[in-house]
């Protein structure tokens, strides 16, 4: 079987995310989703996320393509993580295009376009402008 392995925020959930993940799970047979951690969100973006950690996973691990979630701690155990559910295939949006590549050694690695027109910040600016 193939595993598939992304990685996300997935804060203040929408169908941009969904469709991701929903293509990442196409690419495999398990789908692997790596939730990032409240203190990578505060270190990465200076902000706490809308949805504490906790939450994101449970929405995240609902879904249906989704096999497994699990906390990223950190954006430098990408080789790691890889290695510790033995992912065939490596997906992320093109947002991080070439970001990944040094792992191609150990896993394929692909980058999806983005959702047009949808994002967290611009969900969080449109609810405070209700
Ligand atoms: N995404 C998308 N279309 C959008 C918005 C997001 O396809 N309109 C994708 C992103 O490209 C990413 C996934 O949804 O693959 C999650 O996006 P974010 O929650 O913004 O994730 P990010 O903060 O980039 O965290 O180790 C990497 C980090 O954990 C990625």
């Amino acid at each position: 079987p193939r595993t598939v392995l992304t990685f996300g925020t997935f804060d203040v959930f929408h169908v941009g995310h969904l469709r991701v993940i929903e293509r990442a799970a196409a690419y495999g047979d398990r789908l692997v989703v790596g939730v990032s951690s409240d203190a990578l969100n505060v270190s990465k973006k200076g902000r706490e996320p809308v949805f504490s950690q906790a939450e994101r996973l449970a929405i995240v691990g609902a879904l249906k393509p989704v096999d497994e979630v699990f906390v990223e701690e950190s954006l430098e155990l990408k080789r790691h993580y890889i290695e510790q559910f033995g992912a065939d295939v490596l997906v992320m949006g093109d947002d991080w295009k070439g970001r990944f590549d040094e792992f191609e050694d150990i896993c394929e690695v692909v980058y999806l376009p983005r959702t047009p027109a949808i994002s967290t910040t611009a969900l969080i600016e449109k609810i405070s402008d209700l």
